[in-house]
């Protein structure tokens, strides 16, 4: 399987990769404003790719339950400077989490080379023809309801099935928009529009979303369902991200973990990938 994005190409399977969030934005639920400067924000990137990360995600405008929508104007002010900067200084994946074909489109003149759409759900083709122009990689995350009410009551039939089913026909969507599959990771999203039940189903069901045949990409880091589940505040919630992470790369085959805690994550996934390993001579060495 391979995925491009513009000047990139994976093959996979591959070892597990990490994606950094970087969140440009006052109100993110677990490191809102802290990178609202753009230094900052590229000091935190660097930080992360340091760390091992391969893909840095940059966002602009808070997806959490009941944020505040962000213009246009003000999304291209917040995450372009970062985006110019981070591209003329190295050589990492730069992804873009946002809703807007125009940002969008503007990242990618930018400099990005990913663009993470987390309302594929409501299909905007004139974003899929962007990510399109330019032979840009997309993340194709699932996603019930909108941000704004999608944790009010959430509800599905087997939940495992009707995200597999939408990565198909979006799939097929996006194709008819000029974006081949072999552009495309897929992410279950969780937290978006599902209850903790619906969460957990997911994550122990994961492995039968491989058939679609795309790489997935995965995004539980500190999420509330962990803080449901333990009664943890966001950042006490990383023993139960970096076990999500590890199970998911060995019983799912997950490819990608959009992250806030890089080095531990990595670390973490290397470890598993040794254990994982049988070296028929001389010592294990993990090249980070
Ligand atoms: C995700 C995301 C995710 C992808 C956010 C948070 C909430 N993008 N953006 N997947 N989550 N692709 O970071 O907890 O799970 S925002």
């Amino acid at each position: 399987m391979e995925l491009t994005a513009r000047q990139h190409r994976w093959t996979y399977p591959r070892p597990a990769q990490v994606m950094g969030i970087l969140n440009v934005t006052p109100d993110s639920f677990s490191d809102g404003g802290h990178y609202l400067d753009a230094g900052r924000a590229v000091e935190r990137a660097q930080e992360m790719l340091s760390e091992g990360a391969e893909f840095i995600d940059i966002g602009g405008e808070s997806t959490r339950p009941g944020a505040a929508p962000v213009d246009e104007a003000e999304e291209l002010r917040r995450v372009i400077p970062v985006v110019r900067a981070l591209a003329g200084r190295t050589r990492a994946v730069i992804s873009v989490d946002t809703r807007k074909a125009g940002v969008a489109r503007a990242a990618l003149d930018a400099g990005a080379s990913l663009i993470n759409d987390v309302e594929a759900s409501r299909s905007d083709p004139e974003l899929w023809r962007a990510v399109a122009s330019v032979g840009a990689g997309y993340v194709l995350m699932h996603m019930q309801g909108r941000p704004e009410t999608m944790q009010a009551a959430p509800a599905y039939g087997d939940v495992v099935a009707e995200v597999g089913a939408f990565f198909r026909e979006r799939l097929l969507r996006l194709q008819e928009a000029g974006v081949r599959a072999g552009q495309v990771l897929v992410d279950p999203g969780i937290g978006f529009g599902k209850s903790l039940d619906h969460n957990l189903r997911l994550m122990r069901g994961l492995g039968m979303l491989s058939s679609v045949g795309r790489p997935i990409l995965l995004g539980v880091s500190r999420k509330s369902f962990i803080g449901r589940l333990f009664a943890v505040e966001p950042h006490q919630r990383l023993g139960a991200s970096l076990a999500c992470a590890v199970w998911a790369a060995g019983a799912a085959g997950a490819s990608v973990f959009r992250v806030h805690d890089v080095a531990a994550t990595v670390q973490a996934l290397r470890m598993r990938e040794v254990l994982e390993s049988t070296p028929d001579h001389g010592e294990t060495r993990v090249n980070p």
